[in-house]
């Protein structure tokens, strides 16, 4: 039986980065298809996917005869697979780190949605505005409060869902701040979670890119 993640382009797809990154940190084997979601080929390209995958999106894991749609899915899926091993085994803890996954999922309550995971990688990023550092501070202080309540290094104790579905944010973020000195814990949370070799695999192929430039960056 085949396992094949259709992932999306590395410096513009975050959603498959967070399901990739579950499935590596789960140790499951798989086969990767990029599929190019960057313009003219972008339309053609998830039309594919919509033959096979009703919401014609990225990421998709097809599983032999199943088809696992949306990267939530996947990273549950990845962890069902392992044994539980990206979730806490406590009920609390584990509901705490499905709470951080789903306001992730859900968009996070659109914080700095202009500051886009594609920006993270632009040679010339902007300063944030006054705005976008009061809602970046606002999610620094909720990861240092989970911080502090589990006493770390990562936001429920051990690696979870929950830190890998905050990749792509900790990286928009981190990208664009101008000082972290004001949350430490995270701080340090953020970089014991770039630099694990998973993200760092990734990050270095999508760092090879061209730039997805996007219009309302500089709005
Ligand atoms: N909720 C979905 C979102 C997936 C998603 O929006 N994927 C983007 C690429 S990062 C995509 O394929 N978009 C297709 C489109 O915009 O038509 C998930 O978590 O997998």
């Amino acid at each position: 039986m085949t396992r094949t993640l259709y992932s999306g382009t590395k410096n513009a797809s975050s959603w498959a980065f967070r399901a990739w990154l579950a499935l590596k940190e789960a140790g499951i084997p798989f086969d990767e298809l990029v599929v190019d979601i960057r313009r003219p080929q972008r339309f053609a390209n998830l039309a594919r996917i919509a033959g096979f995958s009703p919401p014609g999106a990225v990421p998709v894991l097809v599983d032999g005869d199943t088809v696992i749609y949306d990267s939530l899915a996947i990273m549950e899926y990845a962890n069902d697979l392992c044994g539980g091993n990206l979730l806490p085994k406590d009920v609390k803890a584990r509901a705490r780190a499905r709470s951080l996954a789903a306001w992730q999922h859900a968009g996070l309550s659109g914080i700095c949605s202009r500051i886009s995971f594609e920006s993270s990688f632009y040679p010339d990023r902007r300063p944030m505005t006054d705005g976008e550092i009061s809602e970046s501070n606002r999610i620094f202080s909720v990861w240092e409060q989970v911080l502090s309540q589990s006493n770390g290094p990562y936001l429920v104790g051990d690696l979870s869902l929950a830190d890998l579905c905050f990749v792509p944010t900790v990286l928009r973020l981190t990208s664009h701040m101008p000082s972290l000195e004001m949350w430490p814990q995270s701080q340090r949370w953020a970089k014991v979670l770039l630099r694990r070799p998973s993200v760092q695999e990734w990050l270095a192929e999508a760092s090879a890119l061209p730039p997805v430039a996007l219009d309302d960056y500089r709005e």
